[in-house]
C-alpha cells in the first residue's frame, strides 16, 4: 500500500534512524489519496517558490523509459534542470574527461573484446567482487597467456591473477600515470602516426610530463622506477591493450584528472579505435549507462546535449511542446546544500537511497529532514523513505517491461515475468500519474511509446526500434538507422568531436581534500563487498546473503591490528571530523599499513557518516575513496 506520514508522527528533524519500526510513523493510503497528496505538496511548493524550489533524483536501477519520463517530468513539470542520479557519485568524472577529450562518454570497446587484446590493464577496480562477469572474461584470457596489469592500493582477488601488480599508494594515480607516460616517451614508444593524424595538443602534454620521471615519482606512489618503465613498455608496445577502470579512479576530488591521464595514455600509444584496445570505465548499476544517456543529468538533455545550447533547447522545446529552463541544474551534493540553504524545499526521489549513499550523512540526512515535502518511490522501505511525507510502492525490474543499456552500450529488453506484489505499481505508471496531476497531459500506454519518443530525441539509438529489440533481444548503439548493425567498437576512423580529433588534457598532480594528520592519522577507503549491493536495501533482505555477511566489518592490515592491540572480530570505533561508527575488525593483508577499508552497505555503521563531501571541480563527484580518520578499540 502507499504510505502517508501520520499527522501525529514525530517531526522529521528529530527522526532517529535507529528506530525499531519506521512503518509506525506512516498510515496506509489509497493510490488516489497518495498520488493526490504527493502532487499537491509539489504543486504548492512550485506555486510558492517557482522551479528552483524543487528537485528530483531518478534511478539507475530503472529502465530507460522510466528514466526518460522522470527527467522529462522534472524539466517540464517542475520547470528546472534540477535532476540528477547516482552517476554523479560514480563515473561522473570519467564521463567529463571522456566527453572533453574524445567527445563520447561511453566505453570504446565491449568487455568481451579482451579476447582480441594482448594486454589488459585494470586500475581502481575490485573486479572480481563487483564485476564478476567481466572478471571471468578477463581471467580466461590471462589463463590463455595474456598480460594482466593491475594497479590498486588494495590487493584484491583480481590481483591474484595479474602478471604485474602495482600496489601503489592511494590518491597518487595522476603521478603514477604521468610517470608511465613519461616512460613511454623516454622509451620512444609514442604512436607518432596516431598522434599526428587523430589528436591535438600532444606537445603541451609532452612538456607537462617532463618532470614526472619514474625516479621522481617512485617515492610518491611507492612503485620503483623499473616497474613503471616496464609497465609503460608492455602497455605501449603490445599489439592491442585495453584499460578497465572503476571507482578507485573516479571517486576523488581529482577524479577527472585521474581519468584524463588514463585517456592520454591510450591516445599517445594509439591503443584505441581497434578491436582489443580502448577505454572501458566499468559501469556499476544495471542501467547507469542508459539512465545517463537519457539524461538524468542536470546539464544535458538526452544524448548529452547541453541545456544551455539554444539550438538544442529549441529542438527539445518543439518535441516537448513547452519552453525549457536554459540553466544547468544542480548536482546531487549541491542539491543537499541547496536544501540546507533553504532554496530547495521539495523533492521527488525514485529508486535511490541518498540517506545512505551520499557523503557526509549527518549533513545529507539533516537536509532530507528539513524538506517541506518529500515523495519517495521505491520497492522497499529505505532510510531515505523514513524521511518521506509519502511513499509510493513501485515495481522491480522483473515486474515490468523496459529497455536497459549495459556497460557495453548494448540496449536490451527486460520482459515482465511477475506481477508487482500487493498494490505496488509499475514505475512508469506512477510517474505518469504524478505528471498528470502536475498538469502535464501524458498518455503513454506502453513503454514502446516512450521508447519511440526517445528515438526522436537521441541520434545514438535512432536506428533501434522496439520491434527490433523484441526480435533481436539486444542492439548495440551507436545505431543510426534501421540497417545499421550497431557499433560495438567505436572511434575506428575519427572521434565524435567537432574536429574529428581527440585532444590531450594534461593532468596536474594534486592531493586528496583531507590528508591524514596527527589527530586523524588513518586513510579511510570505502567501497563494496561481493555479498551486498550498495546501501544494503535489497541484499540485506536476502537471507542467504545476509547470513554470509551479517555484520559491519572494517578491514585493516593484520600487522596494524596487532599494533593497535585489536583481534579480528573485535569492535573498533572509526571517527572522522564528520561522524563516527563502530564496526568489527577484519584482517586483510591486501591493505597497506595506515589504511582502513569499510563497505557502505551497513545501516548500523554507515560508512558515509565518515566520508568527506568535498567535490571534484569539473564533475562534482565527492571524494568517497579518501578521508582521514582515527580508530580506537570499540564497545
Ligand atoms: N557486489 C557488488 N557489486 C557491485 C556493486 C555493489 O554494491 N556490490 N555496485 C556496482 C556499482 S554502482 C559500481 S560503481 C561498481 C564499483 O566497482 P569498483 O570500482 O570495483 O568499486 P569499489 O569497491 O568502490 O572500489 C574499487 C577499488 O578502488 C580502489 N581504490 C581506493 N583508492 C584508490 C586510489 O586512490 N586509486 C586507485 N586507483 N584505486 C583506489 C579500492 O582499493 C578498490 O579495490 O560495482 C558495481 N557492482
Ligand atoms: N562511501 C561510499 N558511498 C558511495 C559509493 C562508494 O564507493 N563509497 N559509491 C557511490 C556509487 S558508485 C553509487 S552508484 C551510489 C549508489 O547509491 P544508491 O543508488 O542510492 O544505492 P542503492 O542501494 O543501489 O539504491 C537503489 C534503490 O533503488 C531501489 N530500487 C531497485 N529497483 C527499483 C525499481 O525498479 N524501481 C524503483 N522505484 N526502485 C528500485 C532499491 O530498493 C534501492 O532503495 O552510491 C554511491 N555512494
Ligand atoms: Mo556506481
Amino acid at each position: 500500500m502507499p504510505l502517508i506520514r501520520r499527522e501525529d508522527a514525530p517531526k522529521r528533524a528529530e527522526l532517529d534512524l535507529d528506530r525499531e519500526n519506521p512503518f509506525k510513523e506512516f498510515r496506509e493510503a489509497s493510490w488516489e489519496e497518495a498520488l493526490d497528496f504527493a502532487a499537491t505538496g509539489l504543486r504548492n511548493l512550485h506555486d510558492q517558490l517557482g522551479p528552483p524550489g524543487l528537485a528530483g533524483f531518478g534511478s539507475a536501477k530503472c529502465s530507460n523509459e522510466e528514466a526518460y519520463l522522470f527527467q522529462k517530468l522534472i524539466r517540464t513539470g517542475f520547470g528546472s534542470n534540477n535532476v540528477d542520479h547516482c552517476t554523479r557519485l560514480c563515473h561522473a568524472s570519467s564521463v567529463v574527461a571522456l566527453l572533453e577529450m574524445i567527445g563520447s562518454g561511453a566505453v570504446s570497446n565491449p568487455v568481451a573484446d579482451v579476447s582480441d587484446a594482448e594486454l589488459i590493464l585494470i586500475i581502481g577496480s575490485n573486479t572480481t567482487e563487483n564485476h564478476p562477469v567481466a572478471a571471468t572474461f578477463i581471467k580466461n584470457e590471462v589463463r590463455a597467456g595474456k598480460t594482466l596489469i593491475v594497479m590498486d592500493p588494495r590487493r584484491t582477488a583480481i590481483a591474484g591473477h595479474a602478471t604485474h601488480f602495482l600496489h601503489f599508494k592511494p590518491d597518487t594515480d595522476v603521478a603514477l600515470l604521468n610517470a608511465i607516460m613519461h616512460a613511454v616517451i623516454e622509451q620512444d614508444l609514442v604512436d607518432r602516426k596516431f598522434v599526428a593524424e587523430r589528436t591535438h595538443g600532444f606537445q603541451a602534454l609532452e612538456s607537462h610530463l617532463q618532470p614526472f620521471t619514474p625516479e621522481a615519482v617512485a617515492s610518491v606512489c611507492g612503485i620503483d622506477a623499473a616497474a613503471i618503465r616496464e609497465v609503460a613498455r608492455l602497455y605501449a608496445s603490445s599489439r592491442a591493450s585495453i584499460i578497465f577502470w572503476g571507482m578507485g579512479v573516479s571517486q576523488h576530488v581529482h577524479g577527472t584528472d585521474n581519468a584524463r591521464a588514463l585517456i592520454s595514455l591510450a591516445l599517445m600509444t594509439g591503443q584505441i579505435g581497434r578491436p582489443g584496445t580502448g577505454l572501458h570505465p566499468l559501469r556499476g548499476q544495471n542501467n547507469v549507462q542508459g539512465t545517463s544517456d537519457v539524461d538524468l543529468i542536470p546539464m544535458v538533455f538526452p544524448d548529452y546535449q547541453r541545456v544551455d545550447d539554444p539550438d538544442v533547447r529549441a529542438r527539445f522545446e518543439a518535441l516537448w511542446n513547452q519552453p525549457l529552463d536554459p540553466n544547468p541544474g544542480l548536482t546531487v551534493v549541491e542539491i543537499m546544500h541547496a536544501i540546507t540553504e533553504g532554496t530547495i524545499k521539495g523533492m521527488y526521489i525514485m529508486g535511490e537511497n541518498p540517506a545512505m549513499s551520499d557523503p557526509n550523512l549527518n549533513h545529507a540526512r539533516k537536509a532530507l529532514a528539513g524538506l517541506d515535502h518529500l515523495v519517495v518511490q521505491d520497492i522497499f522501505m529505505t532510510e531515505t523513505a523514513w524521511y518521506a511525507d509519502v511513499i509510493l510502492p513501485a515495481s522491480a525490474f522483473t515486474e515490468k517491461n523496459g529497455s536497459f543499456t549495459n556497460t557495453d552500450r548494448r540496449v536490451q529488453l527486460g520482459r515482465q515475468a511477475l506481477d508487482p506484489p500487493g498494490q505496488a505499481r509499475q514505475d512508469l505508471e506512477i510517474i505518469q500519474a504524478l505528471a498528470n496531476r502536475l498538469g502535464l497531459s501524458w498518455h503513454y500506454n506502453h513503454p514502446r511509446e516512450v521508447f519511440s519518443e526517445m528515438r526522436q530525441a537521441m541520434r545514438s539509438i535512432a536506428g533501434i526500434s522496439w520491434e527490433r529489440l523484441e526480435e533481436a533481444g539486444s542492439v548495440t548503439y551507436p545505431c543510426h538507422d534501421e540497417d545499421d548493425p550497431g557499433q560495438p567498437v567505436i572511434f575506428t576512423e575519427h572521434f565524435p568531436t567537432s574536429s574529428g580529433k581527440a585532444t590531450f588534457t594534461p593532468a596536474p598532480f594534486t592531493n586528496a581534500d583531507e590528508l591524514p594528520d596527527e589527530a586523524y592519522p588513518w586513510v579511510l577507503i570505502t567501497g563494496r563487498q561481493l555479498e551486498h549491493w550498495h546501501t544494503g536495501v535489497m541484499t540485506r533482505r536476502s537471507e542467504v546473503l545476509d547470513l554470509i555477511e551479517p555484520i559491519p566489518v572494517a578491514s585493516l592490515h593484520p600487522g596494524e591490528l596487532t599494533r593497535i592491540n585489536v583481534q579480528p572480530g573485535d569492535p573498533i570505533q572509526l571517527q572522522s571530523r564528520r561522524g563516527e561508527v563502530t564496526a568489527f575488525a577484519r584482517a586483510d593483508s591486501g591493505l597497506q599499513p595506515g589504511q582502513v577499508f569499510l563497505p557502505f552497505c551497513y545501516q548500523e555503521a554507515a560508512a558515509n557518516l565518515l566520508t568527506n563531501e568535498a567535490l571534484d571541480p569539473y564533475a562534482k563527484i565527492p571524494e568517497f575513496k579518501f578521508c582521514a580518520i582515527r580508530i580506537a578499540p570499540g564497545e
